[in-house]
C-alpha cells in the first residue's frame, strides 16, 4: 500500500472562488486523491483558507468587520461548499490557526541560524492620512509597464507583472483613496533565497517525470533573475503571524507580520497538523507524512496548483525547506494548470464575470459541473467555457451515454428478468470481446490517471462507457429475449455487472452517480476491477438490484439561454 500525500493550493479567503479557480487546483487534486484512495492506497489529503496578507484585511474592511471575525465566517462558507462539490479533503485548515503560527515562527527561526535572513532598512510608501505603511494591494496607481491606470501594488492585473508598492506612477491608497503619502523607513526581513539558488537548480533539476508547463515556469524564473531575487517576507500590517525567532521575540521586528506567501505554502504541513488535532492523534501521526526522520521517507508528494502559484512552489517553498536544513518531506510531483476561461472573457471576481462555486450549485448538482470541468481542464493550453458546450458535453456524455445505458439496463432487467441478476445461458464471443477490450481500456485509464493526464483519463472513462452502449446495441437483449431467452439473460447479467464496475471506475471524476449506481446494484464492493473478469462475474445469478433513479438529465436550450445571461457580469 503506497502512501500518498496530496495538497491544494488554498484559496484566499476573500469571497467565494469561481469554477476557473476551482478546475485549477482543488478539484484535480480530488480526483487524484479519490483515484489513489480507490486503488487502496492510504491518502493524506489537504487543503485549506489562506487567510493573511492585504486580500483578506481589504475583504473584511469592505465588508465592515473584524478581520479575525471575517476569516472564521468566510472559512466556514468555503468549507461548506467544498463539500457540496464533493472535494473529500482529510483536512480543510486555516492558515490562521495556531499550528502554522507555530511553524511559521520556527521556519523564520531556522532560517536565521542558518544565516539566511538579512534584515533590510528600506523606504516604504506610507499613508500620512491612514496613519499606516500601505504594503502590496493597500496602493494602486499606474503600472510603469503598461499604463493600466488600476495596477496595484504587488501586480499589474492587466499585463501581470510583478510589482513594488514602489513602482506604482501617481499611487493612493485602496483604504482612504489618499495621494497624501510619502517614502519612510522601515525594517523588514528578508529571505537570502540567491544563496540557495544552486541548490534549489539542483533539486528541479532532478525533477525530470514534471509536466513541461510547471518546469518551464520554474526555469523561467529561476533563470531571469527575476524569481530567485531575495524576498521580503515581513510585512507592517497587523493581521497575520508575527514575527518570531522560533518562540523568541525578533529584536527590531515588534508590531510585523510575515508576507502571506511565506506563511501560506507552510499550512500545507500546518494543516495536517490540525488534522492530527481535530482526530485525536499524536505529532507522529502528521510528522510520519512530512519528516523523512520520522516516516515520510515512503510518502509521494503531490502537489495541484494553477501556473500562477508555479514560481511560489518551486522557488520560494521549496528555499525555505531547504533553507531550515531539516528533513522536511518535498513535493515530489508538482501538477499545474493553465487557465479556464469564460464565455469569450475572462472570469472576473471583481466584475462578477462567470459562475462562482456556490451559483454553480444553486443550479445543477455537483457531478455535471465536476464532469464538464474536469473532461475540459486546461492542461495543455487556456481552455473556455461555453454554455454551449456545457449543455452539449452534459446531454451527450452523461445523459446519452452514461444514465441511458444504466437506465436501459436496469429497466429492461426488471420488466422482463425481474430485479434479480439473472443465472441463465454463458459468455460467448461477443461477451469476450468485450472483457477483452474493458481490460485494456481500464489499465489506460490507470495509466493516464497515474500521470495525471486528467482530460485523457476523462476521454477514456467515457470510452469506456461508450462500450457497453456498443454492446447493448449490438447483443440486443430485447431481441435475444424472443428467440433465445438464456442469452439475453447472459447478456443482462454482464450489463448489471457493468454497471457496478462503472460506478467504482467513475468514482472520482462523478462520486454521487457512482454512489447511486453501486446501490442500485445492491452493493458496497468498491473493489478496484484489477481482474476484469472476476469483476464482471462479482454479482451472481440470484444478487437483487434496484432501477435507480434516472442519473443525470439533460439541460433545454431555455435553460442554457437564461443562464448564459444570468452570468454574463455583475455578481448580485
Ligand atoms: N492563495 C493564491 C490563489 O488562491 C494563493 C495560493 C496559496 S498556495 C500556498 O491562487
Ligand atoms: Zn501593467
Amino acid at each position: 500500500m503506497a502512501r500518498i500525500l496530496i495538497t491544494s493550493a488554498i484559496p484566499y479567503i476573500n469571497g467565494i472562488k469561481h469554477l476557473g479557480n476551482l478546475v485549477g487546483s482543488q478539484l484535480p487534486a480530488d480526483l487524484f486523491a479519490r483515484y489513489k484512495r480507490g486503488r487502496g492506497d492510504e491518502v493524506m489529503f489537504i487543503c485549506a483558507t489562506d487567510e493573511h496578507g492585504t486580500p483578506a484585511e481589504l475583504a473584511a474592511a469592505k465588508a465592515g468587520k473584524p478581520v479575525a471575525e471575517y476569516c472564521a465566517e468566510m472559512h466556514g462558507v468555503q468549507a461548506e461548499i467544498a463539500k457540496g462539490f464533493r472535494l473529500s479533503f482529510d483536512h480543510f485548515g486555516r492558515s490562521s490557526s495556531e499550528r502554522n503560527h507555530l511553524l511559521t515562527q520556527h521556519f523564520a527561526g531556522k532560517l536565521a541560524e542558518n544565516g539566511l535572513i538579512r534584515e533590510v532598512s528600506e523606504k516604504m510608501i506610507y499613508s500620512i492620512d491612514d496613519g499606516r505603511f500601505l504594503p502590496d494591494r493597500y496602493v494602486e496607481g499606474t503600472c510603469p509597464n503598461c499604463g493600466y491606470d488600476s495596477a496595484r501594488g504587488d501586480q499589474c492585473d492587466n499585463c501581470t507583472k510583478q510589482l513594488d508598492p514602489t513602482d506604482l506612477i501617481n499611487p493612493h491608497s485602496t483604504i482612504s483613496g489618499s495621494t497624501n503619502l510619502e517614502l519612510r523607513e522601515t525594517k523588514h526581513l528578508y529571505l537570502m533565497q540567491r544563496a540557495l539558488k544552486d541548490k534549489i537548480e539542483a533539486w528541479i533539476d532532478s525533477k525530470t517525470d514534471w509536466p513541461l508547463l510547471t518546469t518551464s515556469i520554474a526555469k523561467k524564473w529561476l533563470n531571469d533573475g527575476d524569481g530567485l531575487q531575495d524576498r521580503g517576507i515581513t510585512r507592517d500590517l497587523h493581521w497575520g503571524i508575527p514575527v518570531k525567532k522560533g518562540d523568541q521575540p525578533w529584536p527590531g521586528m515588534e508590531g510585523k507580520v510575515f508576507y502571506v506567501w511565506f506563511d501560506a505554502p507552510i499550512e500545507y504541513i500546518a494543516g495536517t497538523a490540525e488534522w492530527a488535532d481535530a482526530n485525536g492523534k499524536h505529532d507522529a501521526d502528521w510528522q510520519r507524512w512530512w519528516r523523512t526522520d520520522k516516516g515520510a521517507s515512503d510518502v509521494t508528494y503531490f502537489q495541484f496548483m494553477g501556473k500562477d502559484n508555479v514560481p511560489f512552489h518551486t522557488l520560494s517553498f521549496p528555499a525555505t525547506i531547504l533553507g531550515s536544513g531539516e528533513p522536511w518531506k518535498m513535493v515530489d510531483y508538482l501538477k499545474s494548470f493553465n487557465y479556464l476561461n469564460y464565455d469569450g472573457g475572462q472570469f472576473s471576481t471583481s466584475r462578477g464575470r462567470g459562475v462562482f462555486m456556490d451559483q454553480a450549485l444553486s443550479i445543477l448538482p455537483s457531478d455535471y459541473w465536476r464532469w464538464w470541468l474536469l473532461s475540459h481542464a486546461p492542461e495543455s493550453s487556456d481552455a473556455e467555457f461555453t454554455w454551449e458546450n456545457f449543455q452539449a458535453s452534459v446531454n451527450k456524455d452523461l445523459a446519452d451515454v452514461l444514465g441511458n445505458f444504466v437506465s436501459r439496463v436496469t429497466k429492461f432487467a426488471k420488466s422482463k428478468l425481474g430485479e434479480a441478476v439473472p443465472e441463465g445461458g454463458t459468455f460467448g464471443p461477443q461477451e469476450e470481446a468485450l472483457i477483452a477490450d474493458l481490460t485494456t481500456r481500464i489499465r489506460d485509464y490507470e495509466t493516464f490517471m497515474n500521470q495525471i493526464e486528467v482530460r485523457k483519463a476523462a476521454a477514456e472513462l467515457r470510452a469506456i462507457w461508450v462500450i457497453g452502449n456498443e454492446y447493448l446495441q449490438s447483443a440486443a437483449p430485447w431481441s435475444a429475449i424472443k428467440t433465445d431467452p438464456a442469452r439475453a439473460e447472459a447478456m443482462i447479467r454482464l450489463s448489471l455487472n457493468l454497471i457496478r464496475i462503472y460506478a467504482i471506475l467513475s468514482r472520482p471524476f462523478i462520486p454521487d452517480a457512482a454512489q447511486t449506481m453501486m446501490d442500485a446494484m445492491g452493493s458496497s464492493d468498491w473493489t478496484w476491477p484489477e481482474d476484469v473478469p472476476a469483476a464482471i462475474a462479482a454479482l451472481a445469478p440470484g444478487h437483487a438490484f434496484s432501477v435507480p433513479e434516472n442519473l443525470f438529465r439533460k439541460i433545454t436550450d431555455e435553460e442554457r439561454a437564461d443562464w448564459q445571461q444570468r452570468f454574463a457580469g455583475t455578481r448580485a
